[in-house]
């Protein structure tokens, strides 16, 4: 089916990179259609790189282009129940986003991951494996890389991490396997509750030949089955599991013992779970397990901000997890402690309309100080007697550095989005990796 047809006027709406990466992919594929492009910003990120030919309005909607567009393509930070996007949608213009488009196009086999927490770190990992094997995969959506900007004859697997936001402008996604990883409270300033973020979530699923869900989070399962169901779990029964096998805890795929946990290189029990569901995805990838993935999987160390030691010294690790954007990525860095001292704990930030009170149980047993900082730093200072509030993560530092002792443990792990004080996640963590360098010697 010719999906383009009839479509001559295209709005792109947001210039970041995905705005930039549908532009160049309709100028290289589609270049008989007009394209404009609206960003409501003044100064839209991608700008200097638009090509003269697109016309772009910015600082503001322009109803005229959008109502009159053939197809609208949203930015996935652009909720669909914006009312210029609800007008659009009223007036029958179809709204889709990046990864629809990358639908309509790919050929090879797509792979796709999603999840409150572990999306990236399952993408990056079915990348390396995938490479590891000898097929050239290729990754990218949310996890930073557009996913049109991925399409080439060279390919062999795309692996795609989407976010709920994408989801919810995509309908045609045939995936030789999906993942839904685990469902805990995150975007509610974009949501109405946590069934219409799960609902965004499950979309998924509709294209899937199978479906991997979490056997210990049963919010991941669809709410009716039309394709093979495998599952992973640690705790529940389930296809890709552990078990105590010879004094050791095996990593098990169906009937075959895969690798000792102990041999993996990444740390944490929510790791081992992410491992599982990529064995899943491999498998129904049609990816065995040879050496050479298994020798990459153990030398696996993960994703730079994920529970990262960015600094040990004087018997201090200062531990930079500024992808912890949300409670239960938080918890999971807190699950998985040896401490030997205390727990100089820092969090705050952006909170997007989070309850944090589930940490409070979690924070009495831990032998902790915590630092509150940020915009949202107010909402923990209730969740443990030790708190102090400080305006920047600057300040935290400053203050902390003096009161340290051998053993102690400084973790960056805030529970919230970084955008009230730095560019984004990555930011927040190279500045905390540069004040725990700057300050681990003072
Ligand atoms: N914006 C406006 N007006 C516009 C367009 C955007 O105000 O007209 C604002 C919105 O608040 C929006 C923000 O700008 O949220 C970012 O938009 P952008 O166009 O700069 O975004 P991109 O650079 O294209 O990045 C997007 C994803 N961002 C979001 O979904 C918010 C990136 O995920 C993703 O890596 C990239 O596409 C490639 O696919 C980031 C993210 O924070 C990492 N995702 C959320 C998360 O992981 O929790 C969902
Ligand atoms: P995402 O792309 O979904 O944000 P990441 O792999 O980047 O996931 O990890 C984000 C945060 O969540 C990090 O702080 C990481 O330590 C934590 N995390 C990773 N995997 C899991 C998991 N399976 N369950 C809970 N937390 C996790």
């Amino acid at each position: 089916m010719d999906r383009w047809q009839g479509i001559e006027h295209v709005v792109v709406v947001g210039l970041g990179i995905t705005g930039l990466s549908v532009v160049n992919y309709l100028r290289k594929f589609h270049p008989q259609i007009e394209v404009k492009v609206i960003d409501t910003r003044e100064n839209p990120p991608s700008k200097d790189q638009l090509p003269n030919s697109v016309a772009l309005h910015s600082g503001g909607w322009n109803l005229d282009w959008l109502l009159s567009a053939d197809l609208i393509v949203a930015n996935p930070g652009i909720a669909l129940a914006t009312p210029q996007i609800q007008q659009a949608i009223a007036a029958n213009i179809p709204v889709v986003g990046d990864i629809e488009l990358f639908a309509w196009h790919a050929e090879k086999p797509v792979v796709a991951i999603t999840g409150s927490n572990g999306k990236s770190t399952v993408t990056d990992l079915m990348g390396v494996l995938g490479n590891a094997a000898g097929r050239k995969t290729f990754i990218g959506g949310n996890i930073g890389v557009p996913a049109l900007d991925l399409l080439s004859e060279e390919a062999d697997l795309y692996v795609l991490e989407l976010s709920s936001f994408q989801l919810e402008t995509t309908s045609n996604l045939n995936l030789k396997a999906a993942a839904f990883l685990n469902l805990s409270e995150d975007h509610m300033d974009r949501y109405d509750g946590m069934e219409s973020y799960r609902q965004a979530k499950l979309r998924i699923f509709e294209h899937a030949e199978t479906l991997v869900v979490n056997a210990d989070d049963r919010q991941t399962y669809p709410d009716s089955n039309r394709a093979k169901l495998v599952s992973f779990g640690l705790d529940n029964p389930a296809d890709f599991y552990t078990k105590q096998y010879q004094g050791q805890e095996w990593l098990i795929a169906g009937n075959d013992a895969v690798l000792p946990a102990a041999e993996l290189s990444l740390v944490g029990r929510h790791n081992v779970a992410n491992v599982l569901t990529v064995l899943a995805l491999l498998k129904a990838a049609g990816i065995e397990y040879s050496e050479s993935l298994l020798n990459a999987l153990k030398s696996y160390t993960g994703l730079t901000h994920r529970c990262q030691i960015v600094e040990d010294k004087n018997g201090v690790k200062w531990v930079n997890d500024s992808k912890a954007t949300n409670v239960a990525s938080t918890l999971a860095a807190l699950s998985g402690l040896s401490l030997k001292g205390d727990l100089y704990l820092l969090v705050g930030g952006l909170g997007k309309g989070a309850d944090f009170s589930s940490l409070k149980p979690v924070f009495e047993t831990l032998p902790l100080k915590l630092c509150c900082f940020g915009k949202d730093g107010d909402q923990f200072m209730p969740l443990h007697p030790s708190a102090r509030r400080f305006d920047t993560m600057e300040h935290v530092v400053k203050a902390v550095s003096t009161e340290l002792k051998p053993g102690d443990m400084v973790l960056l792990s805030p529970a919230c989005a970084s955008m009230d004080q730095f560019k984004n996640f990555m930011d927040r963590g190279e500045q905390f990796a540069a004040l725990a360098k700057q300050f681990a010697d003072k």
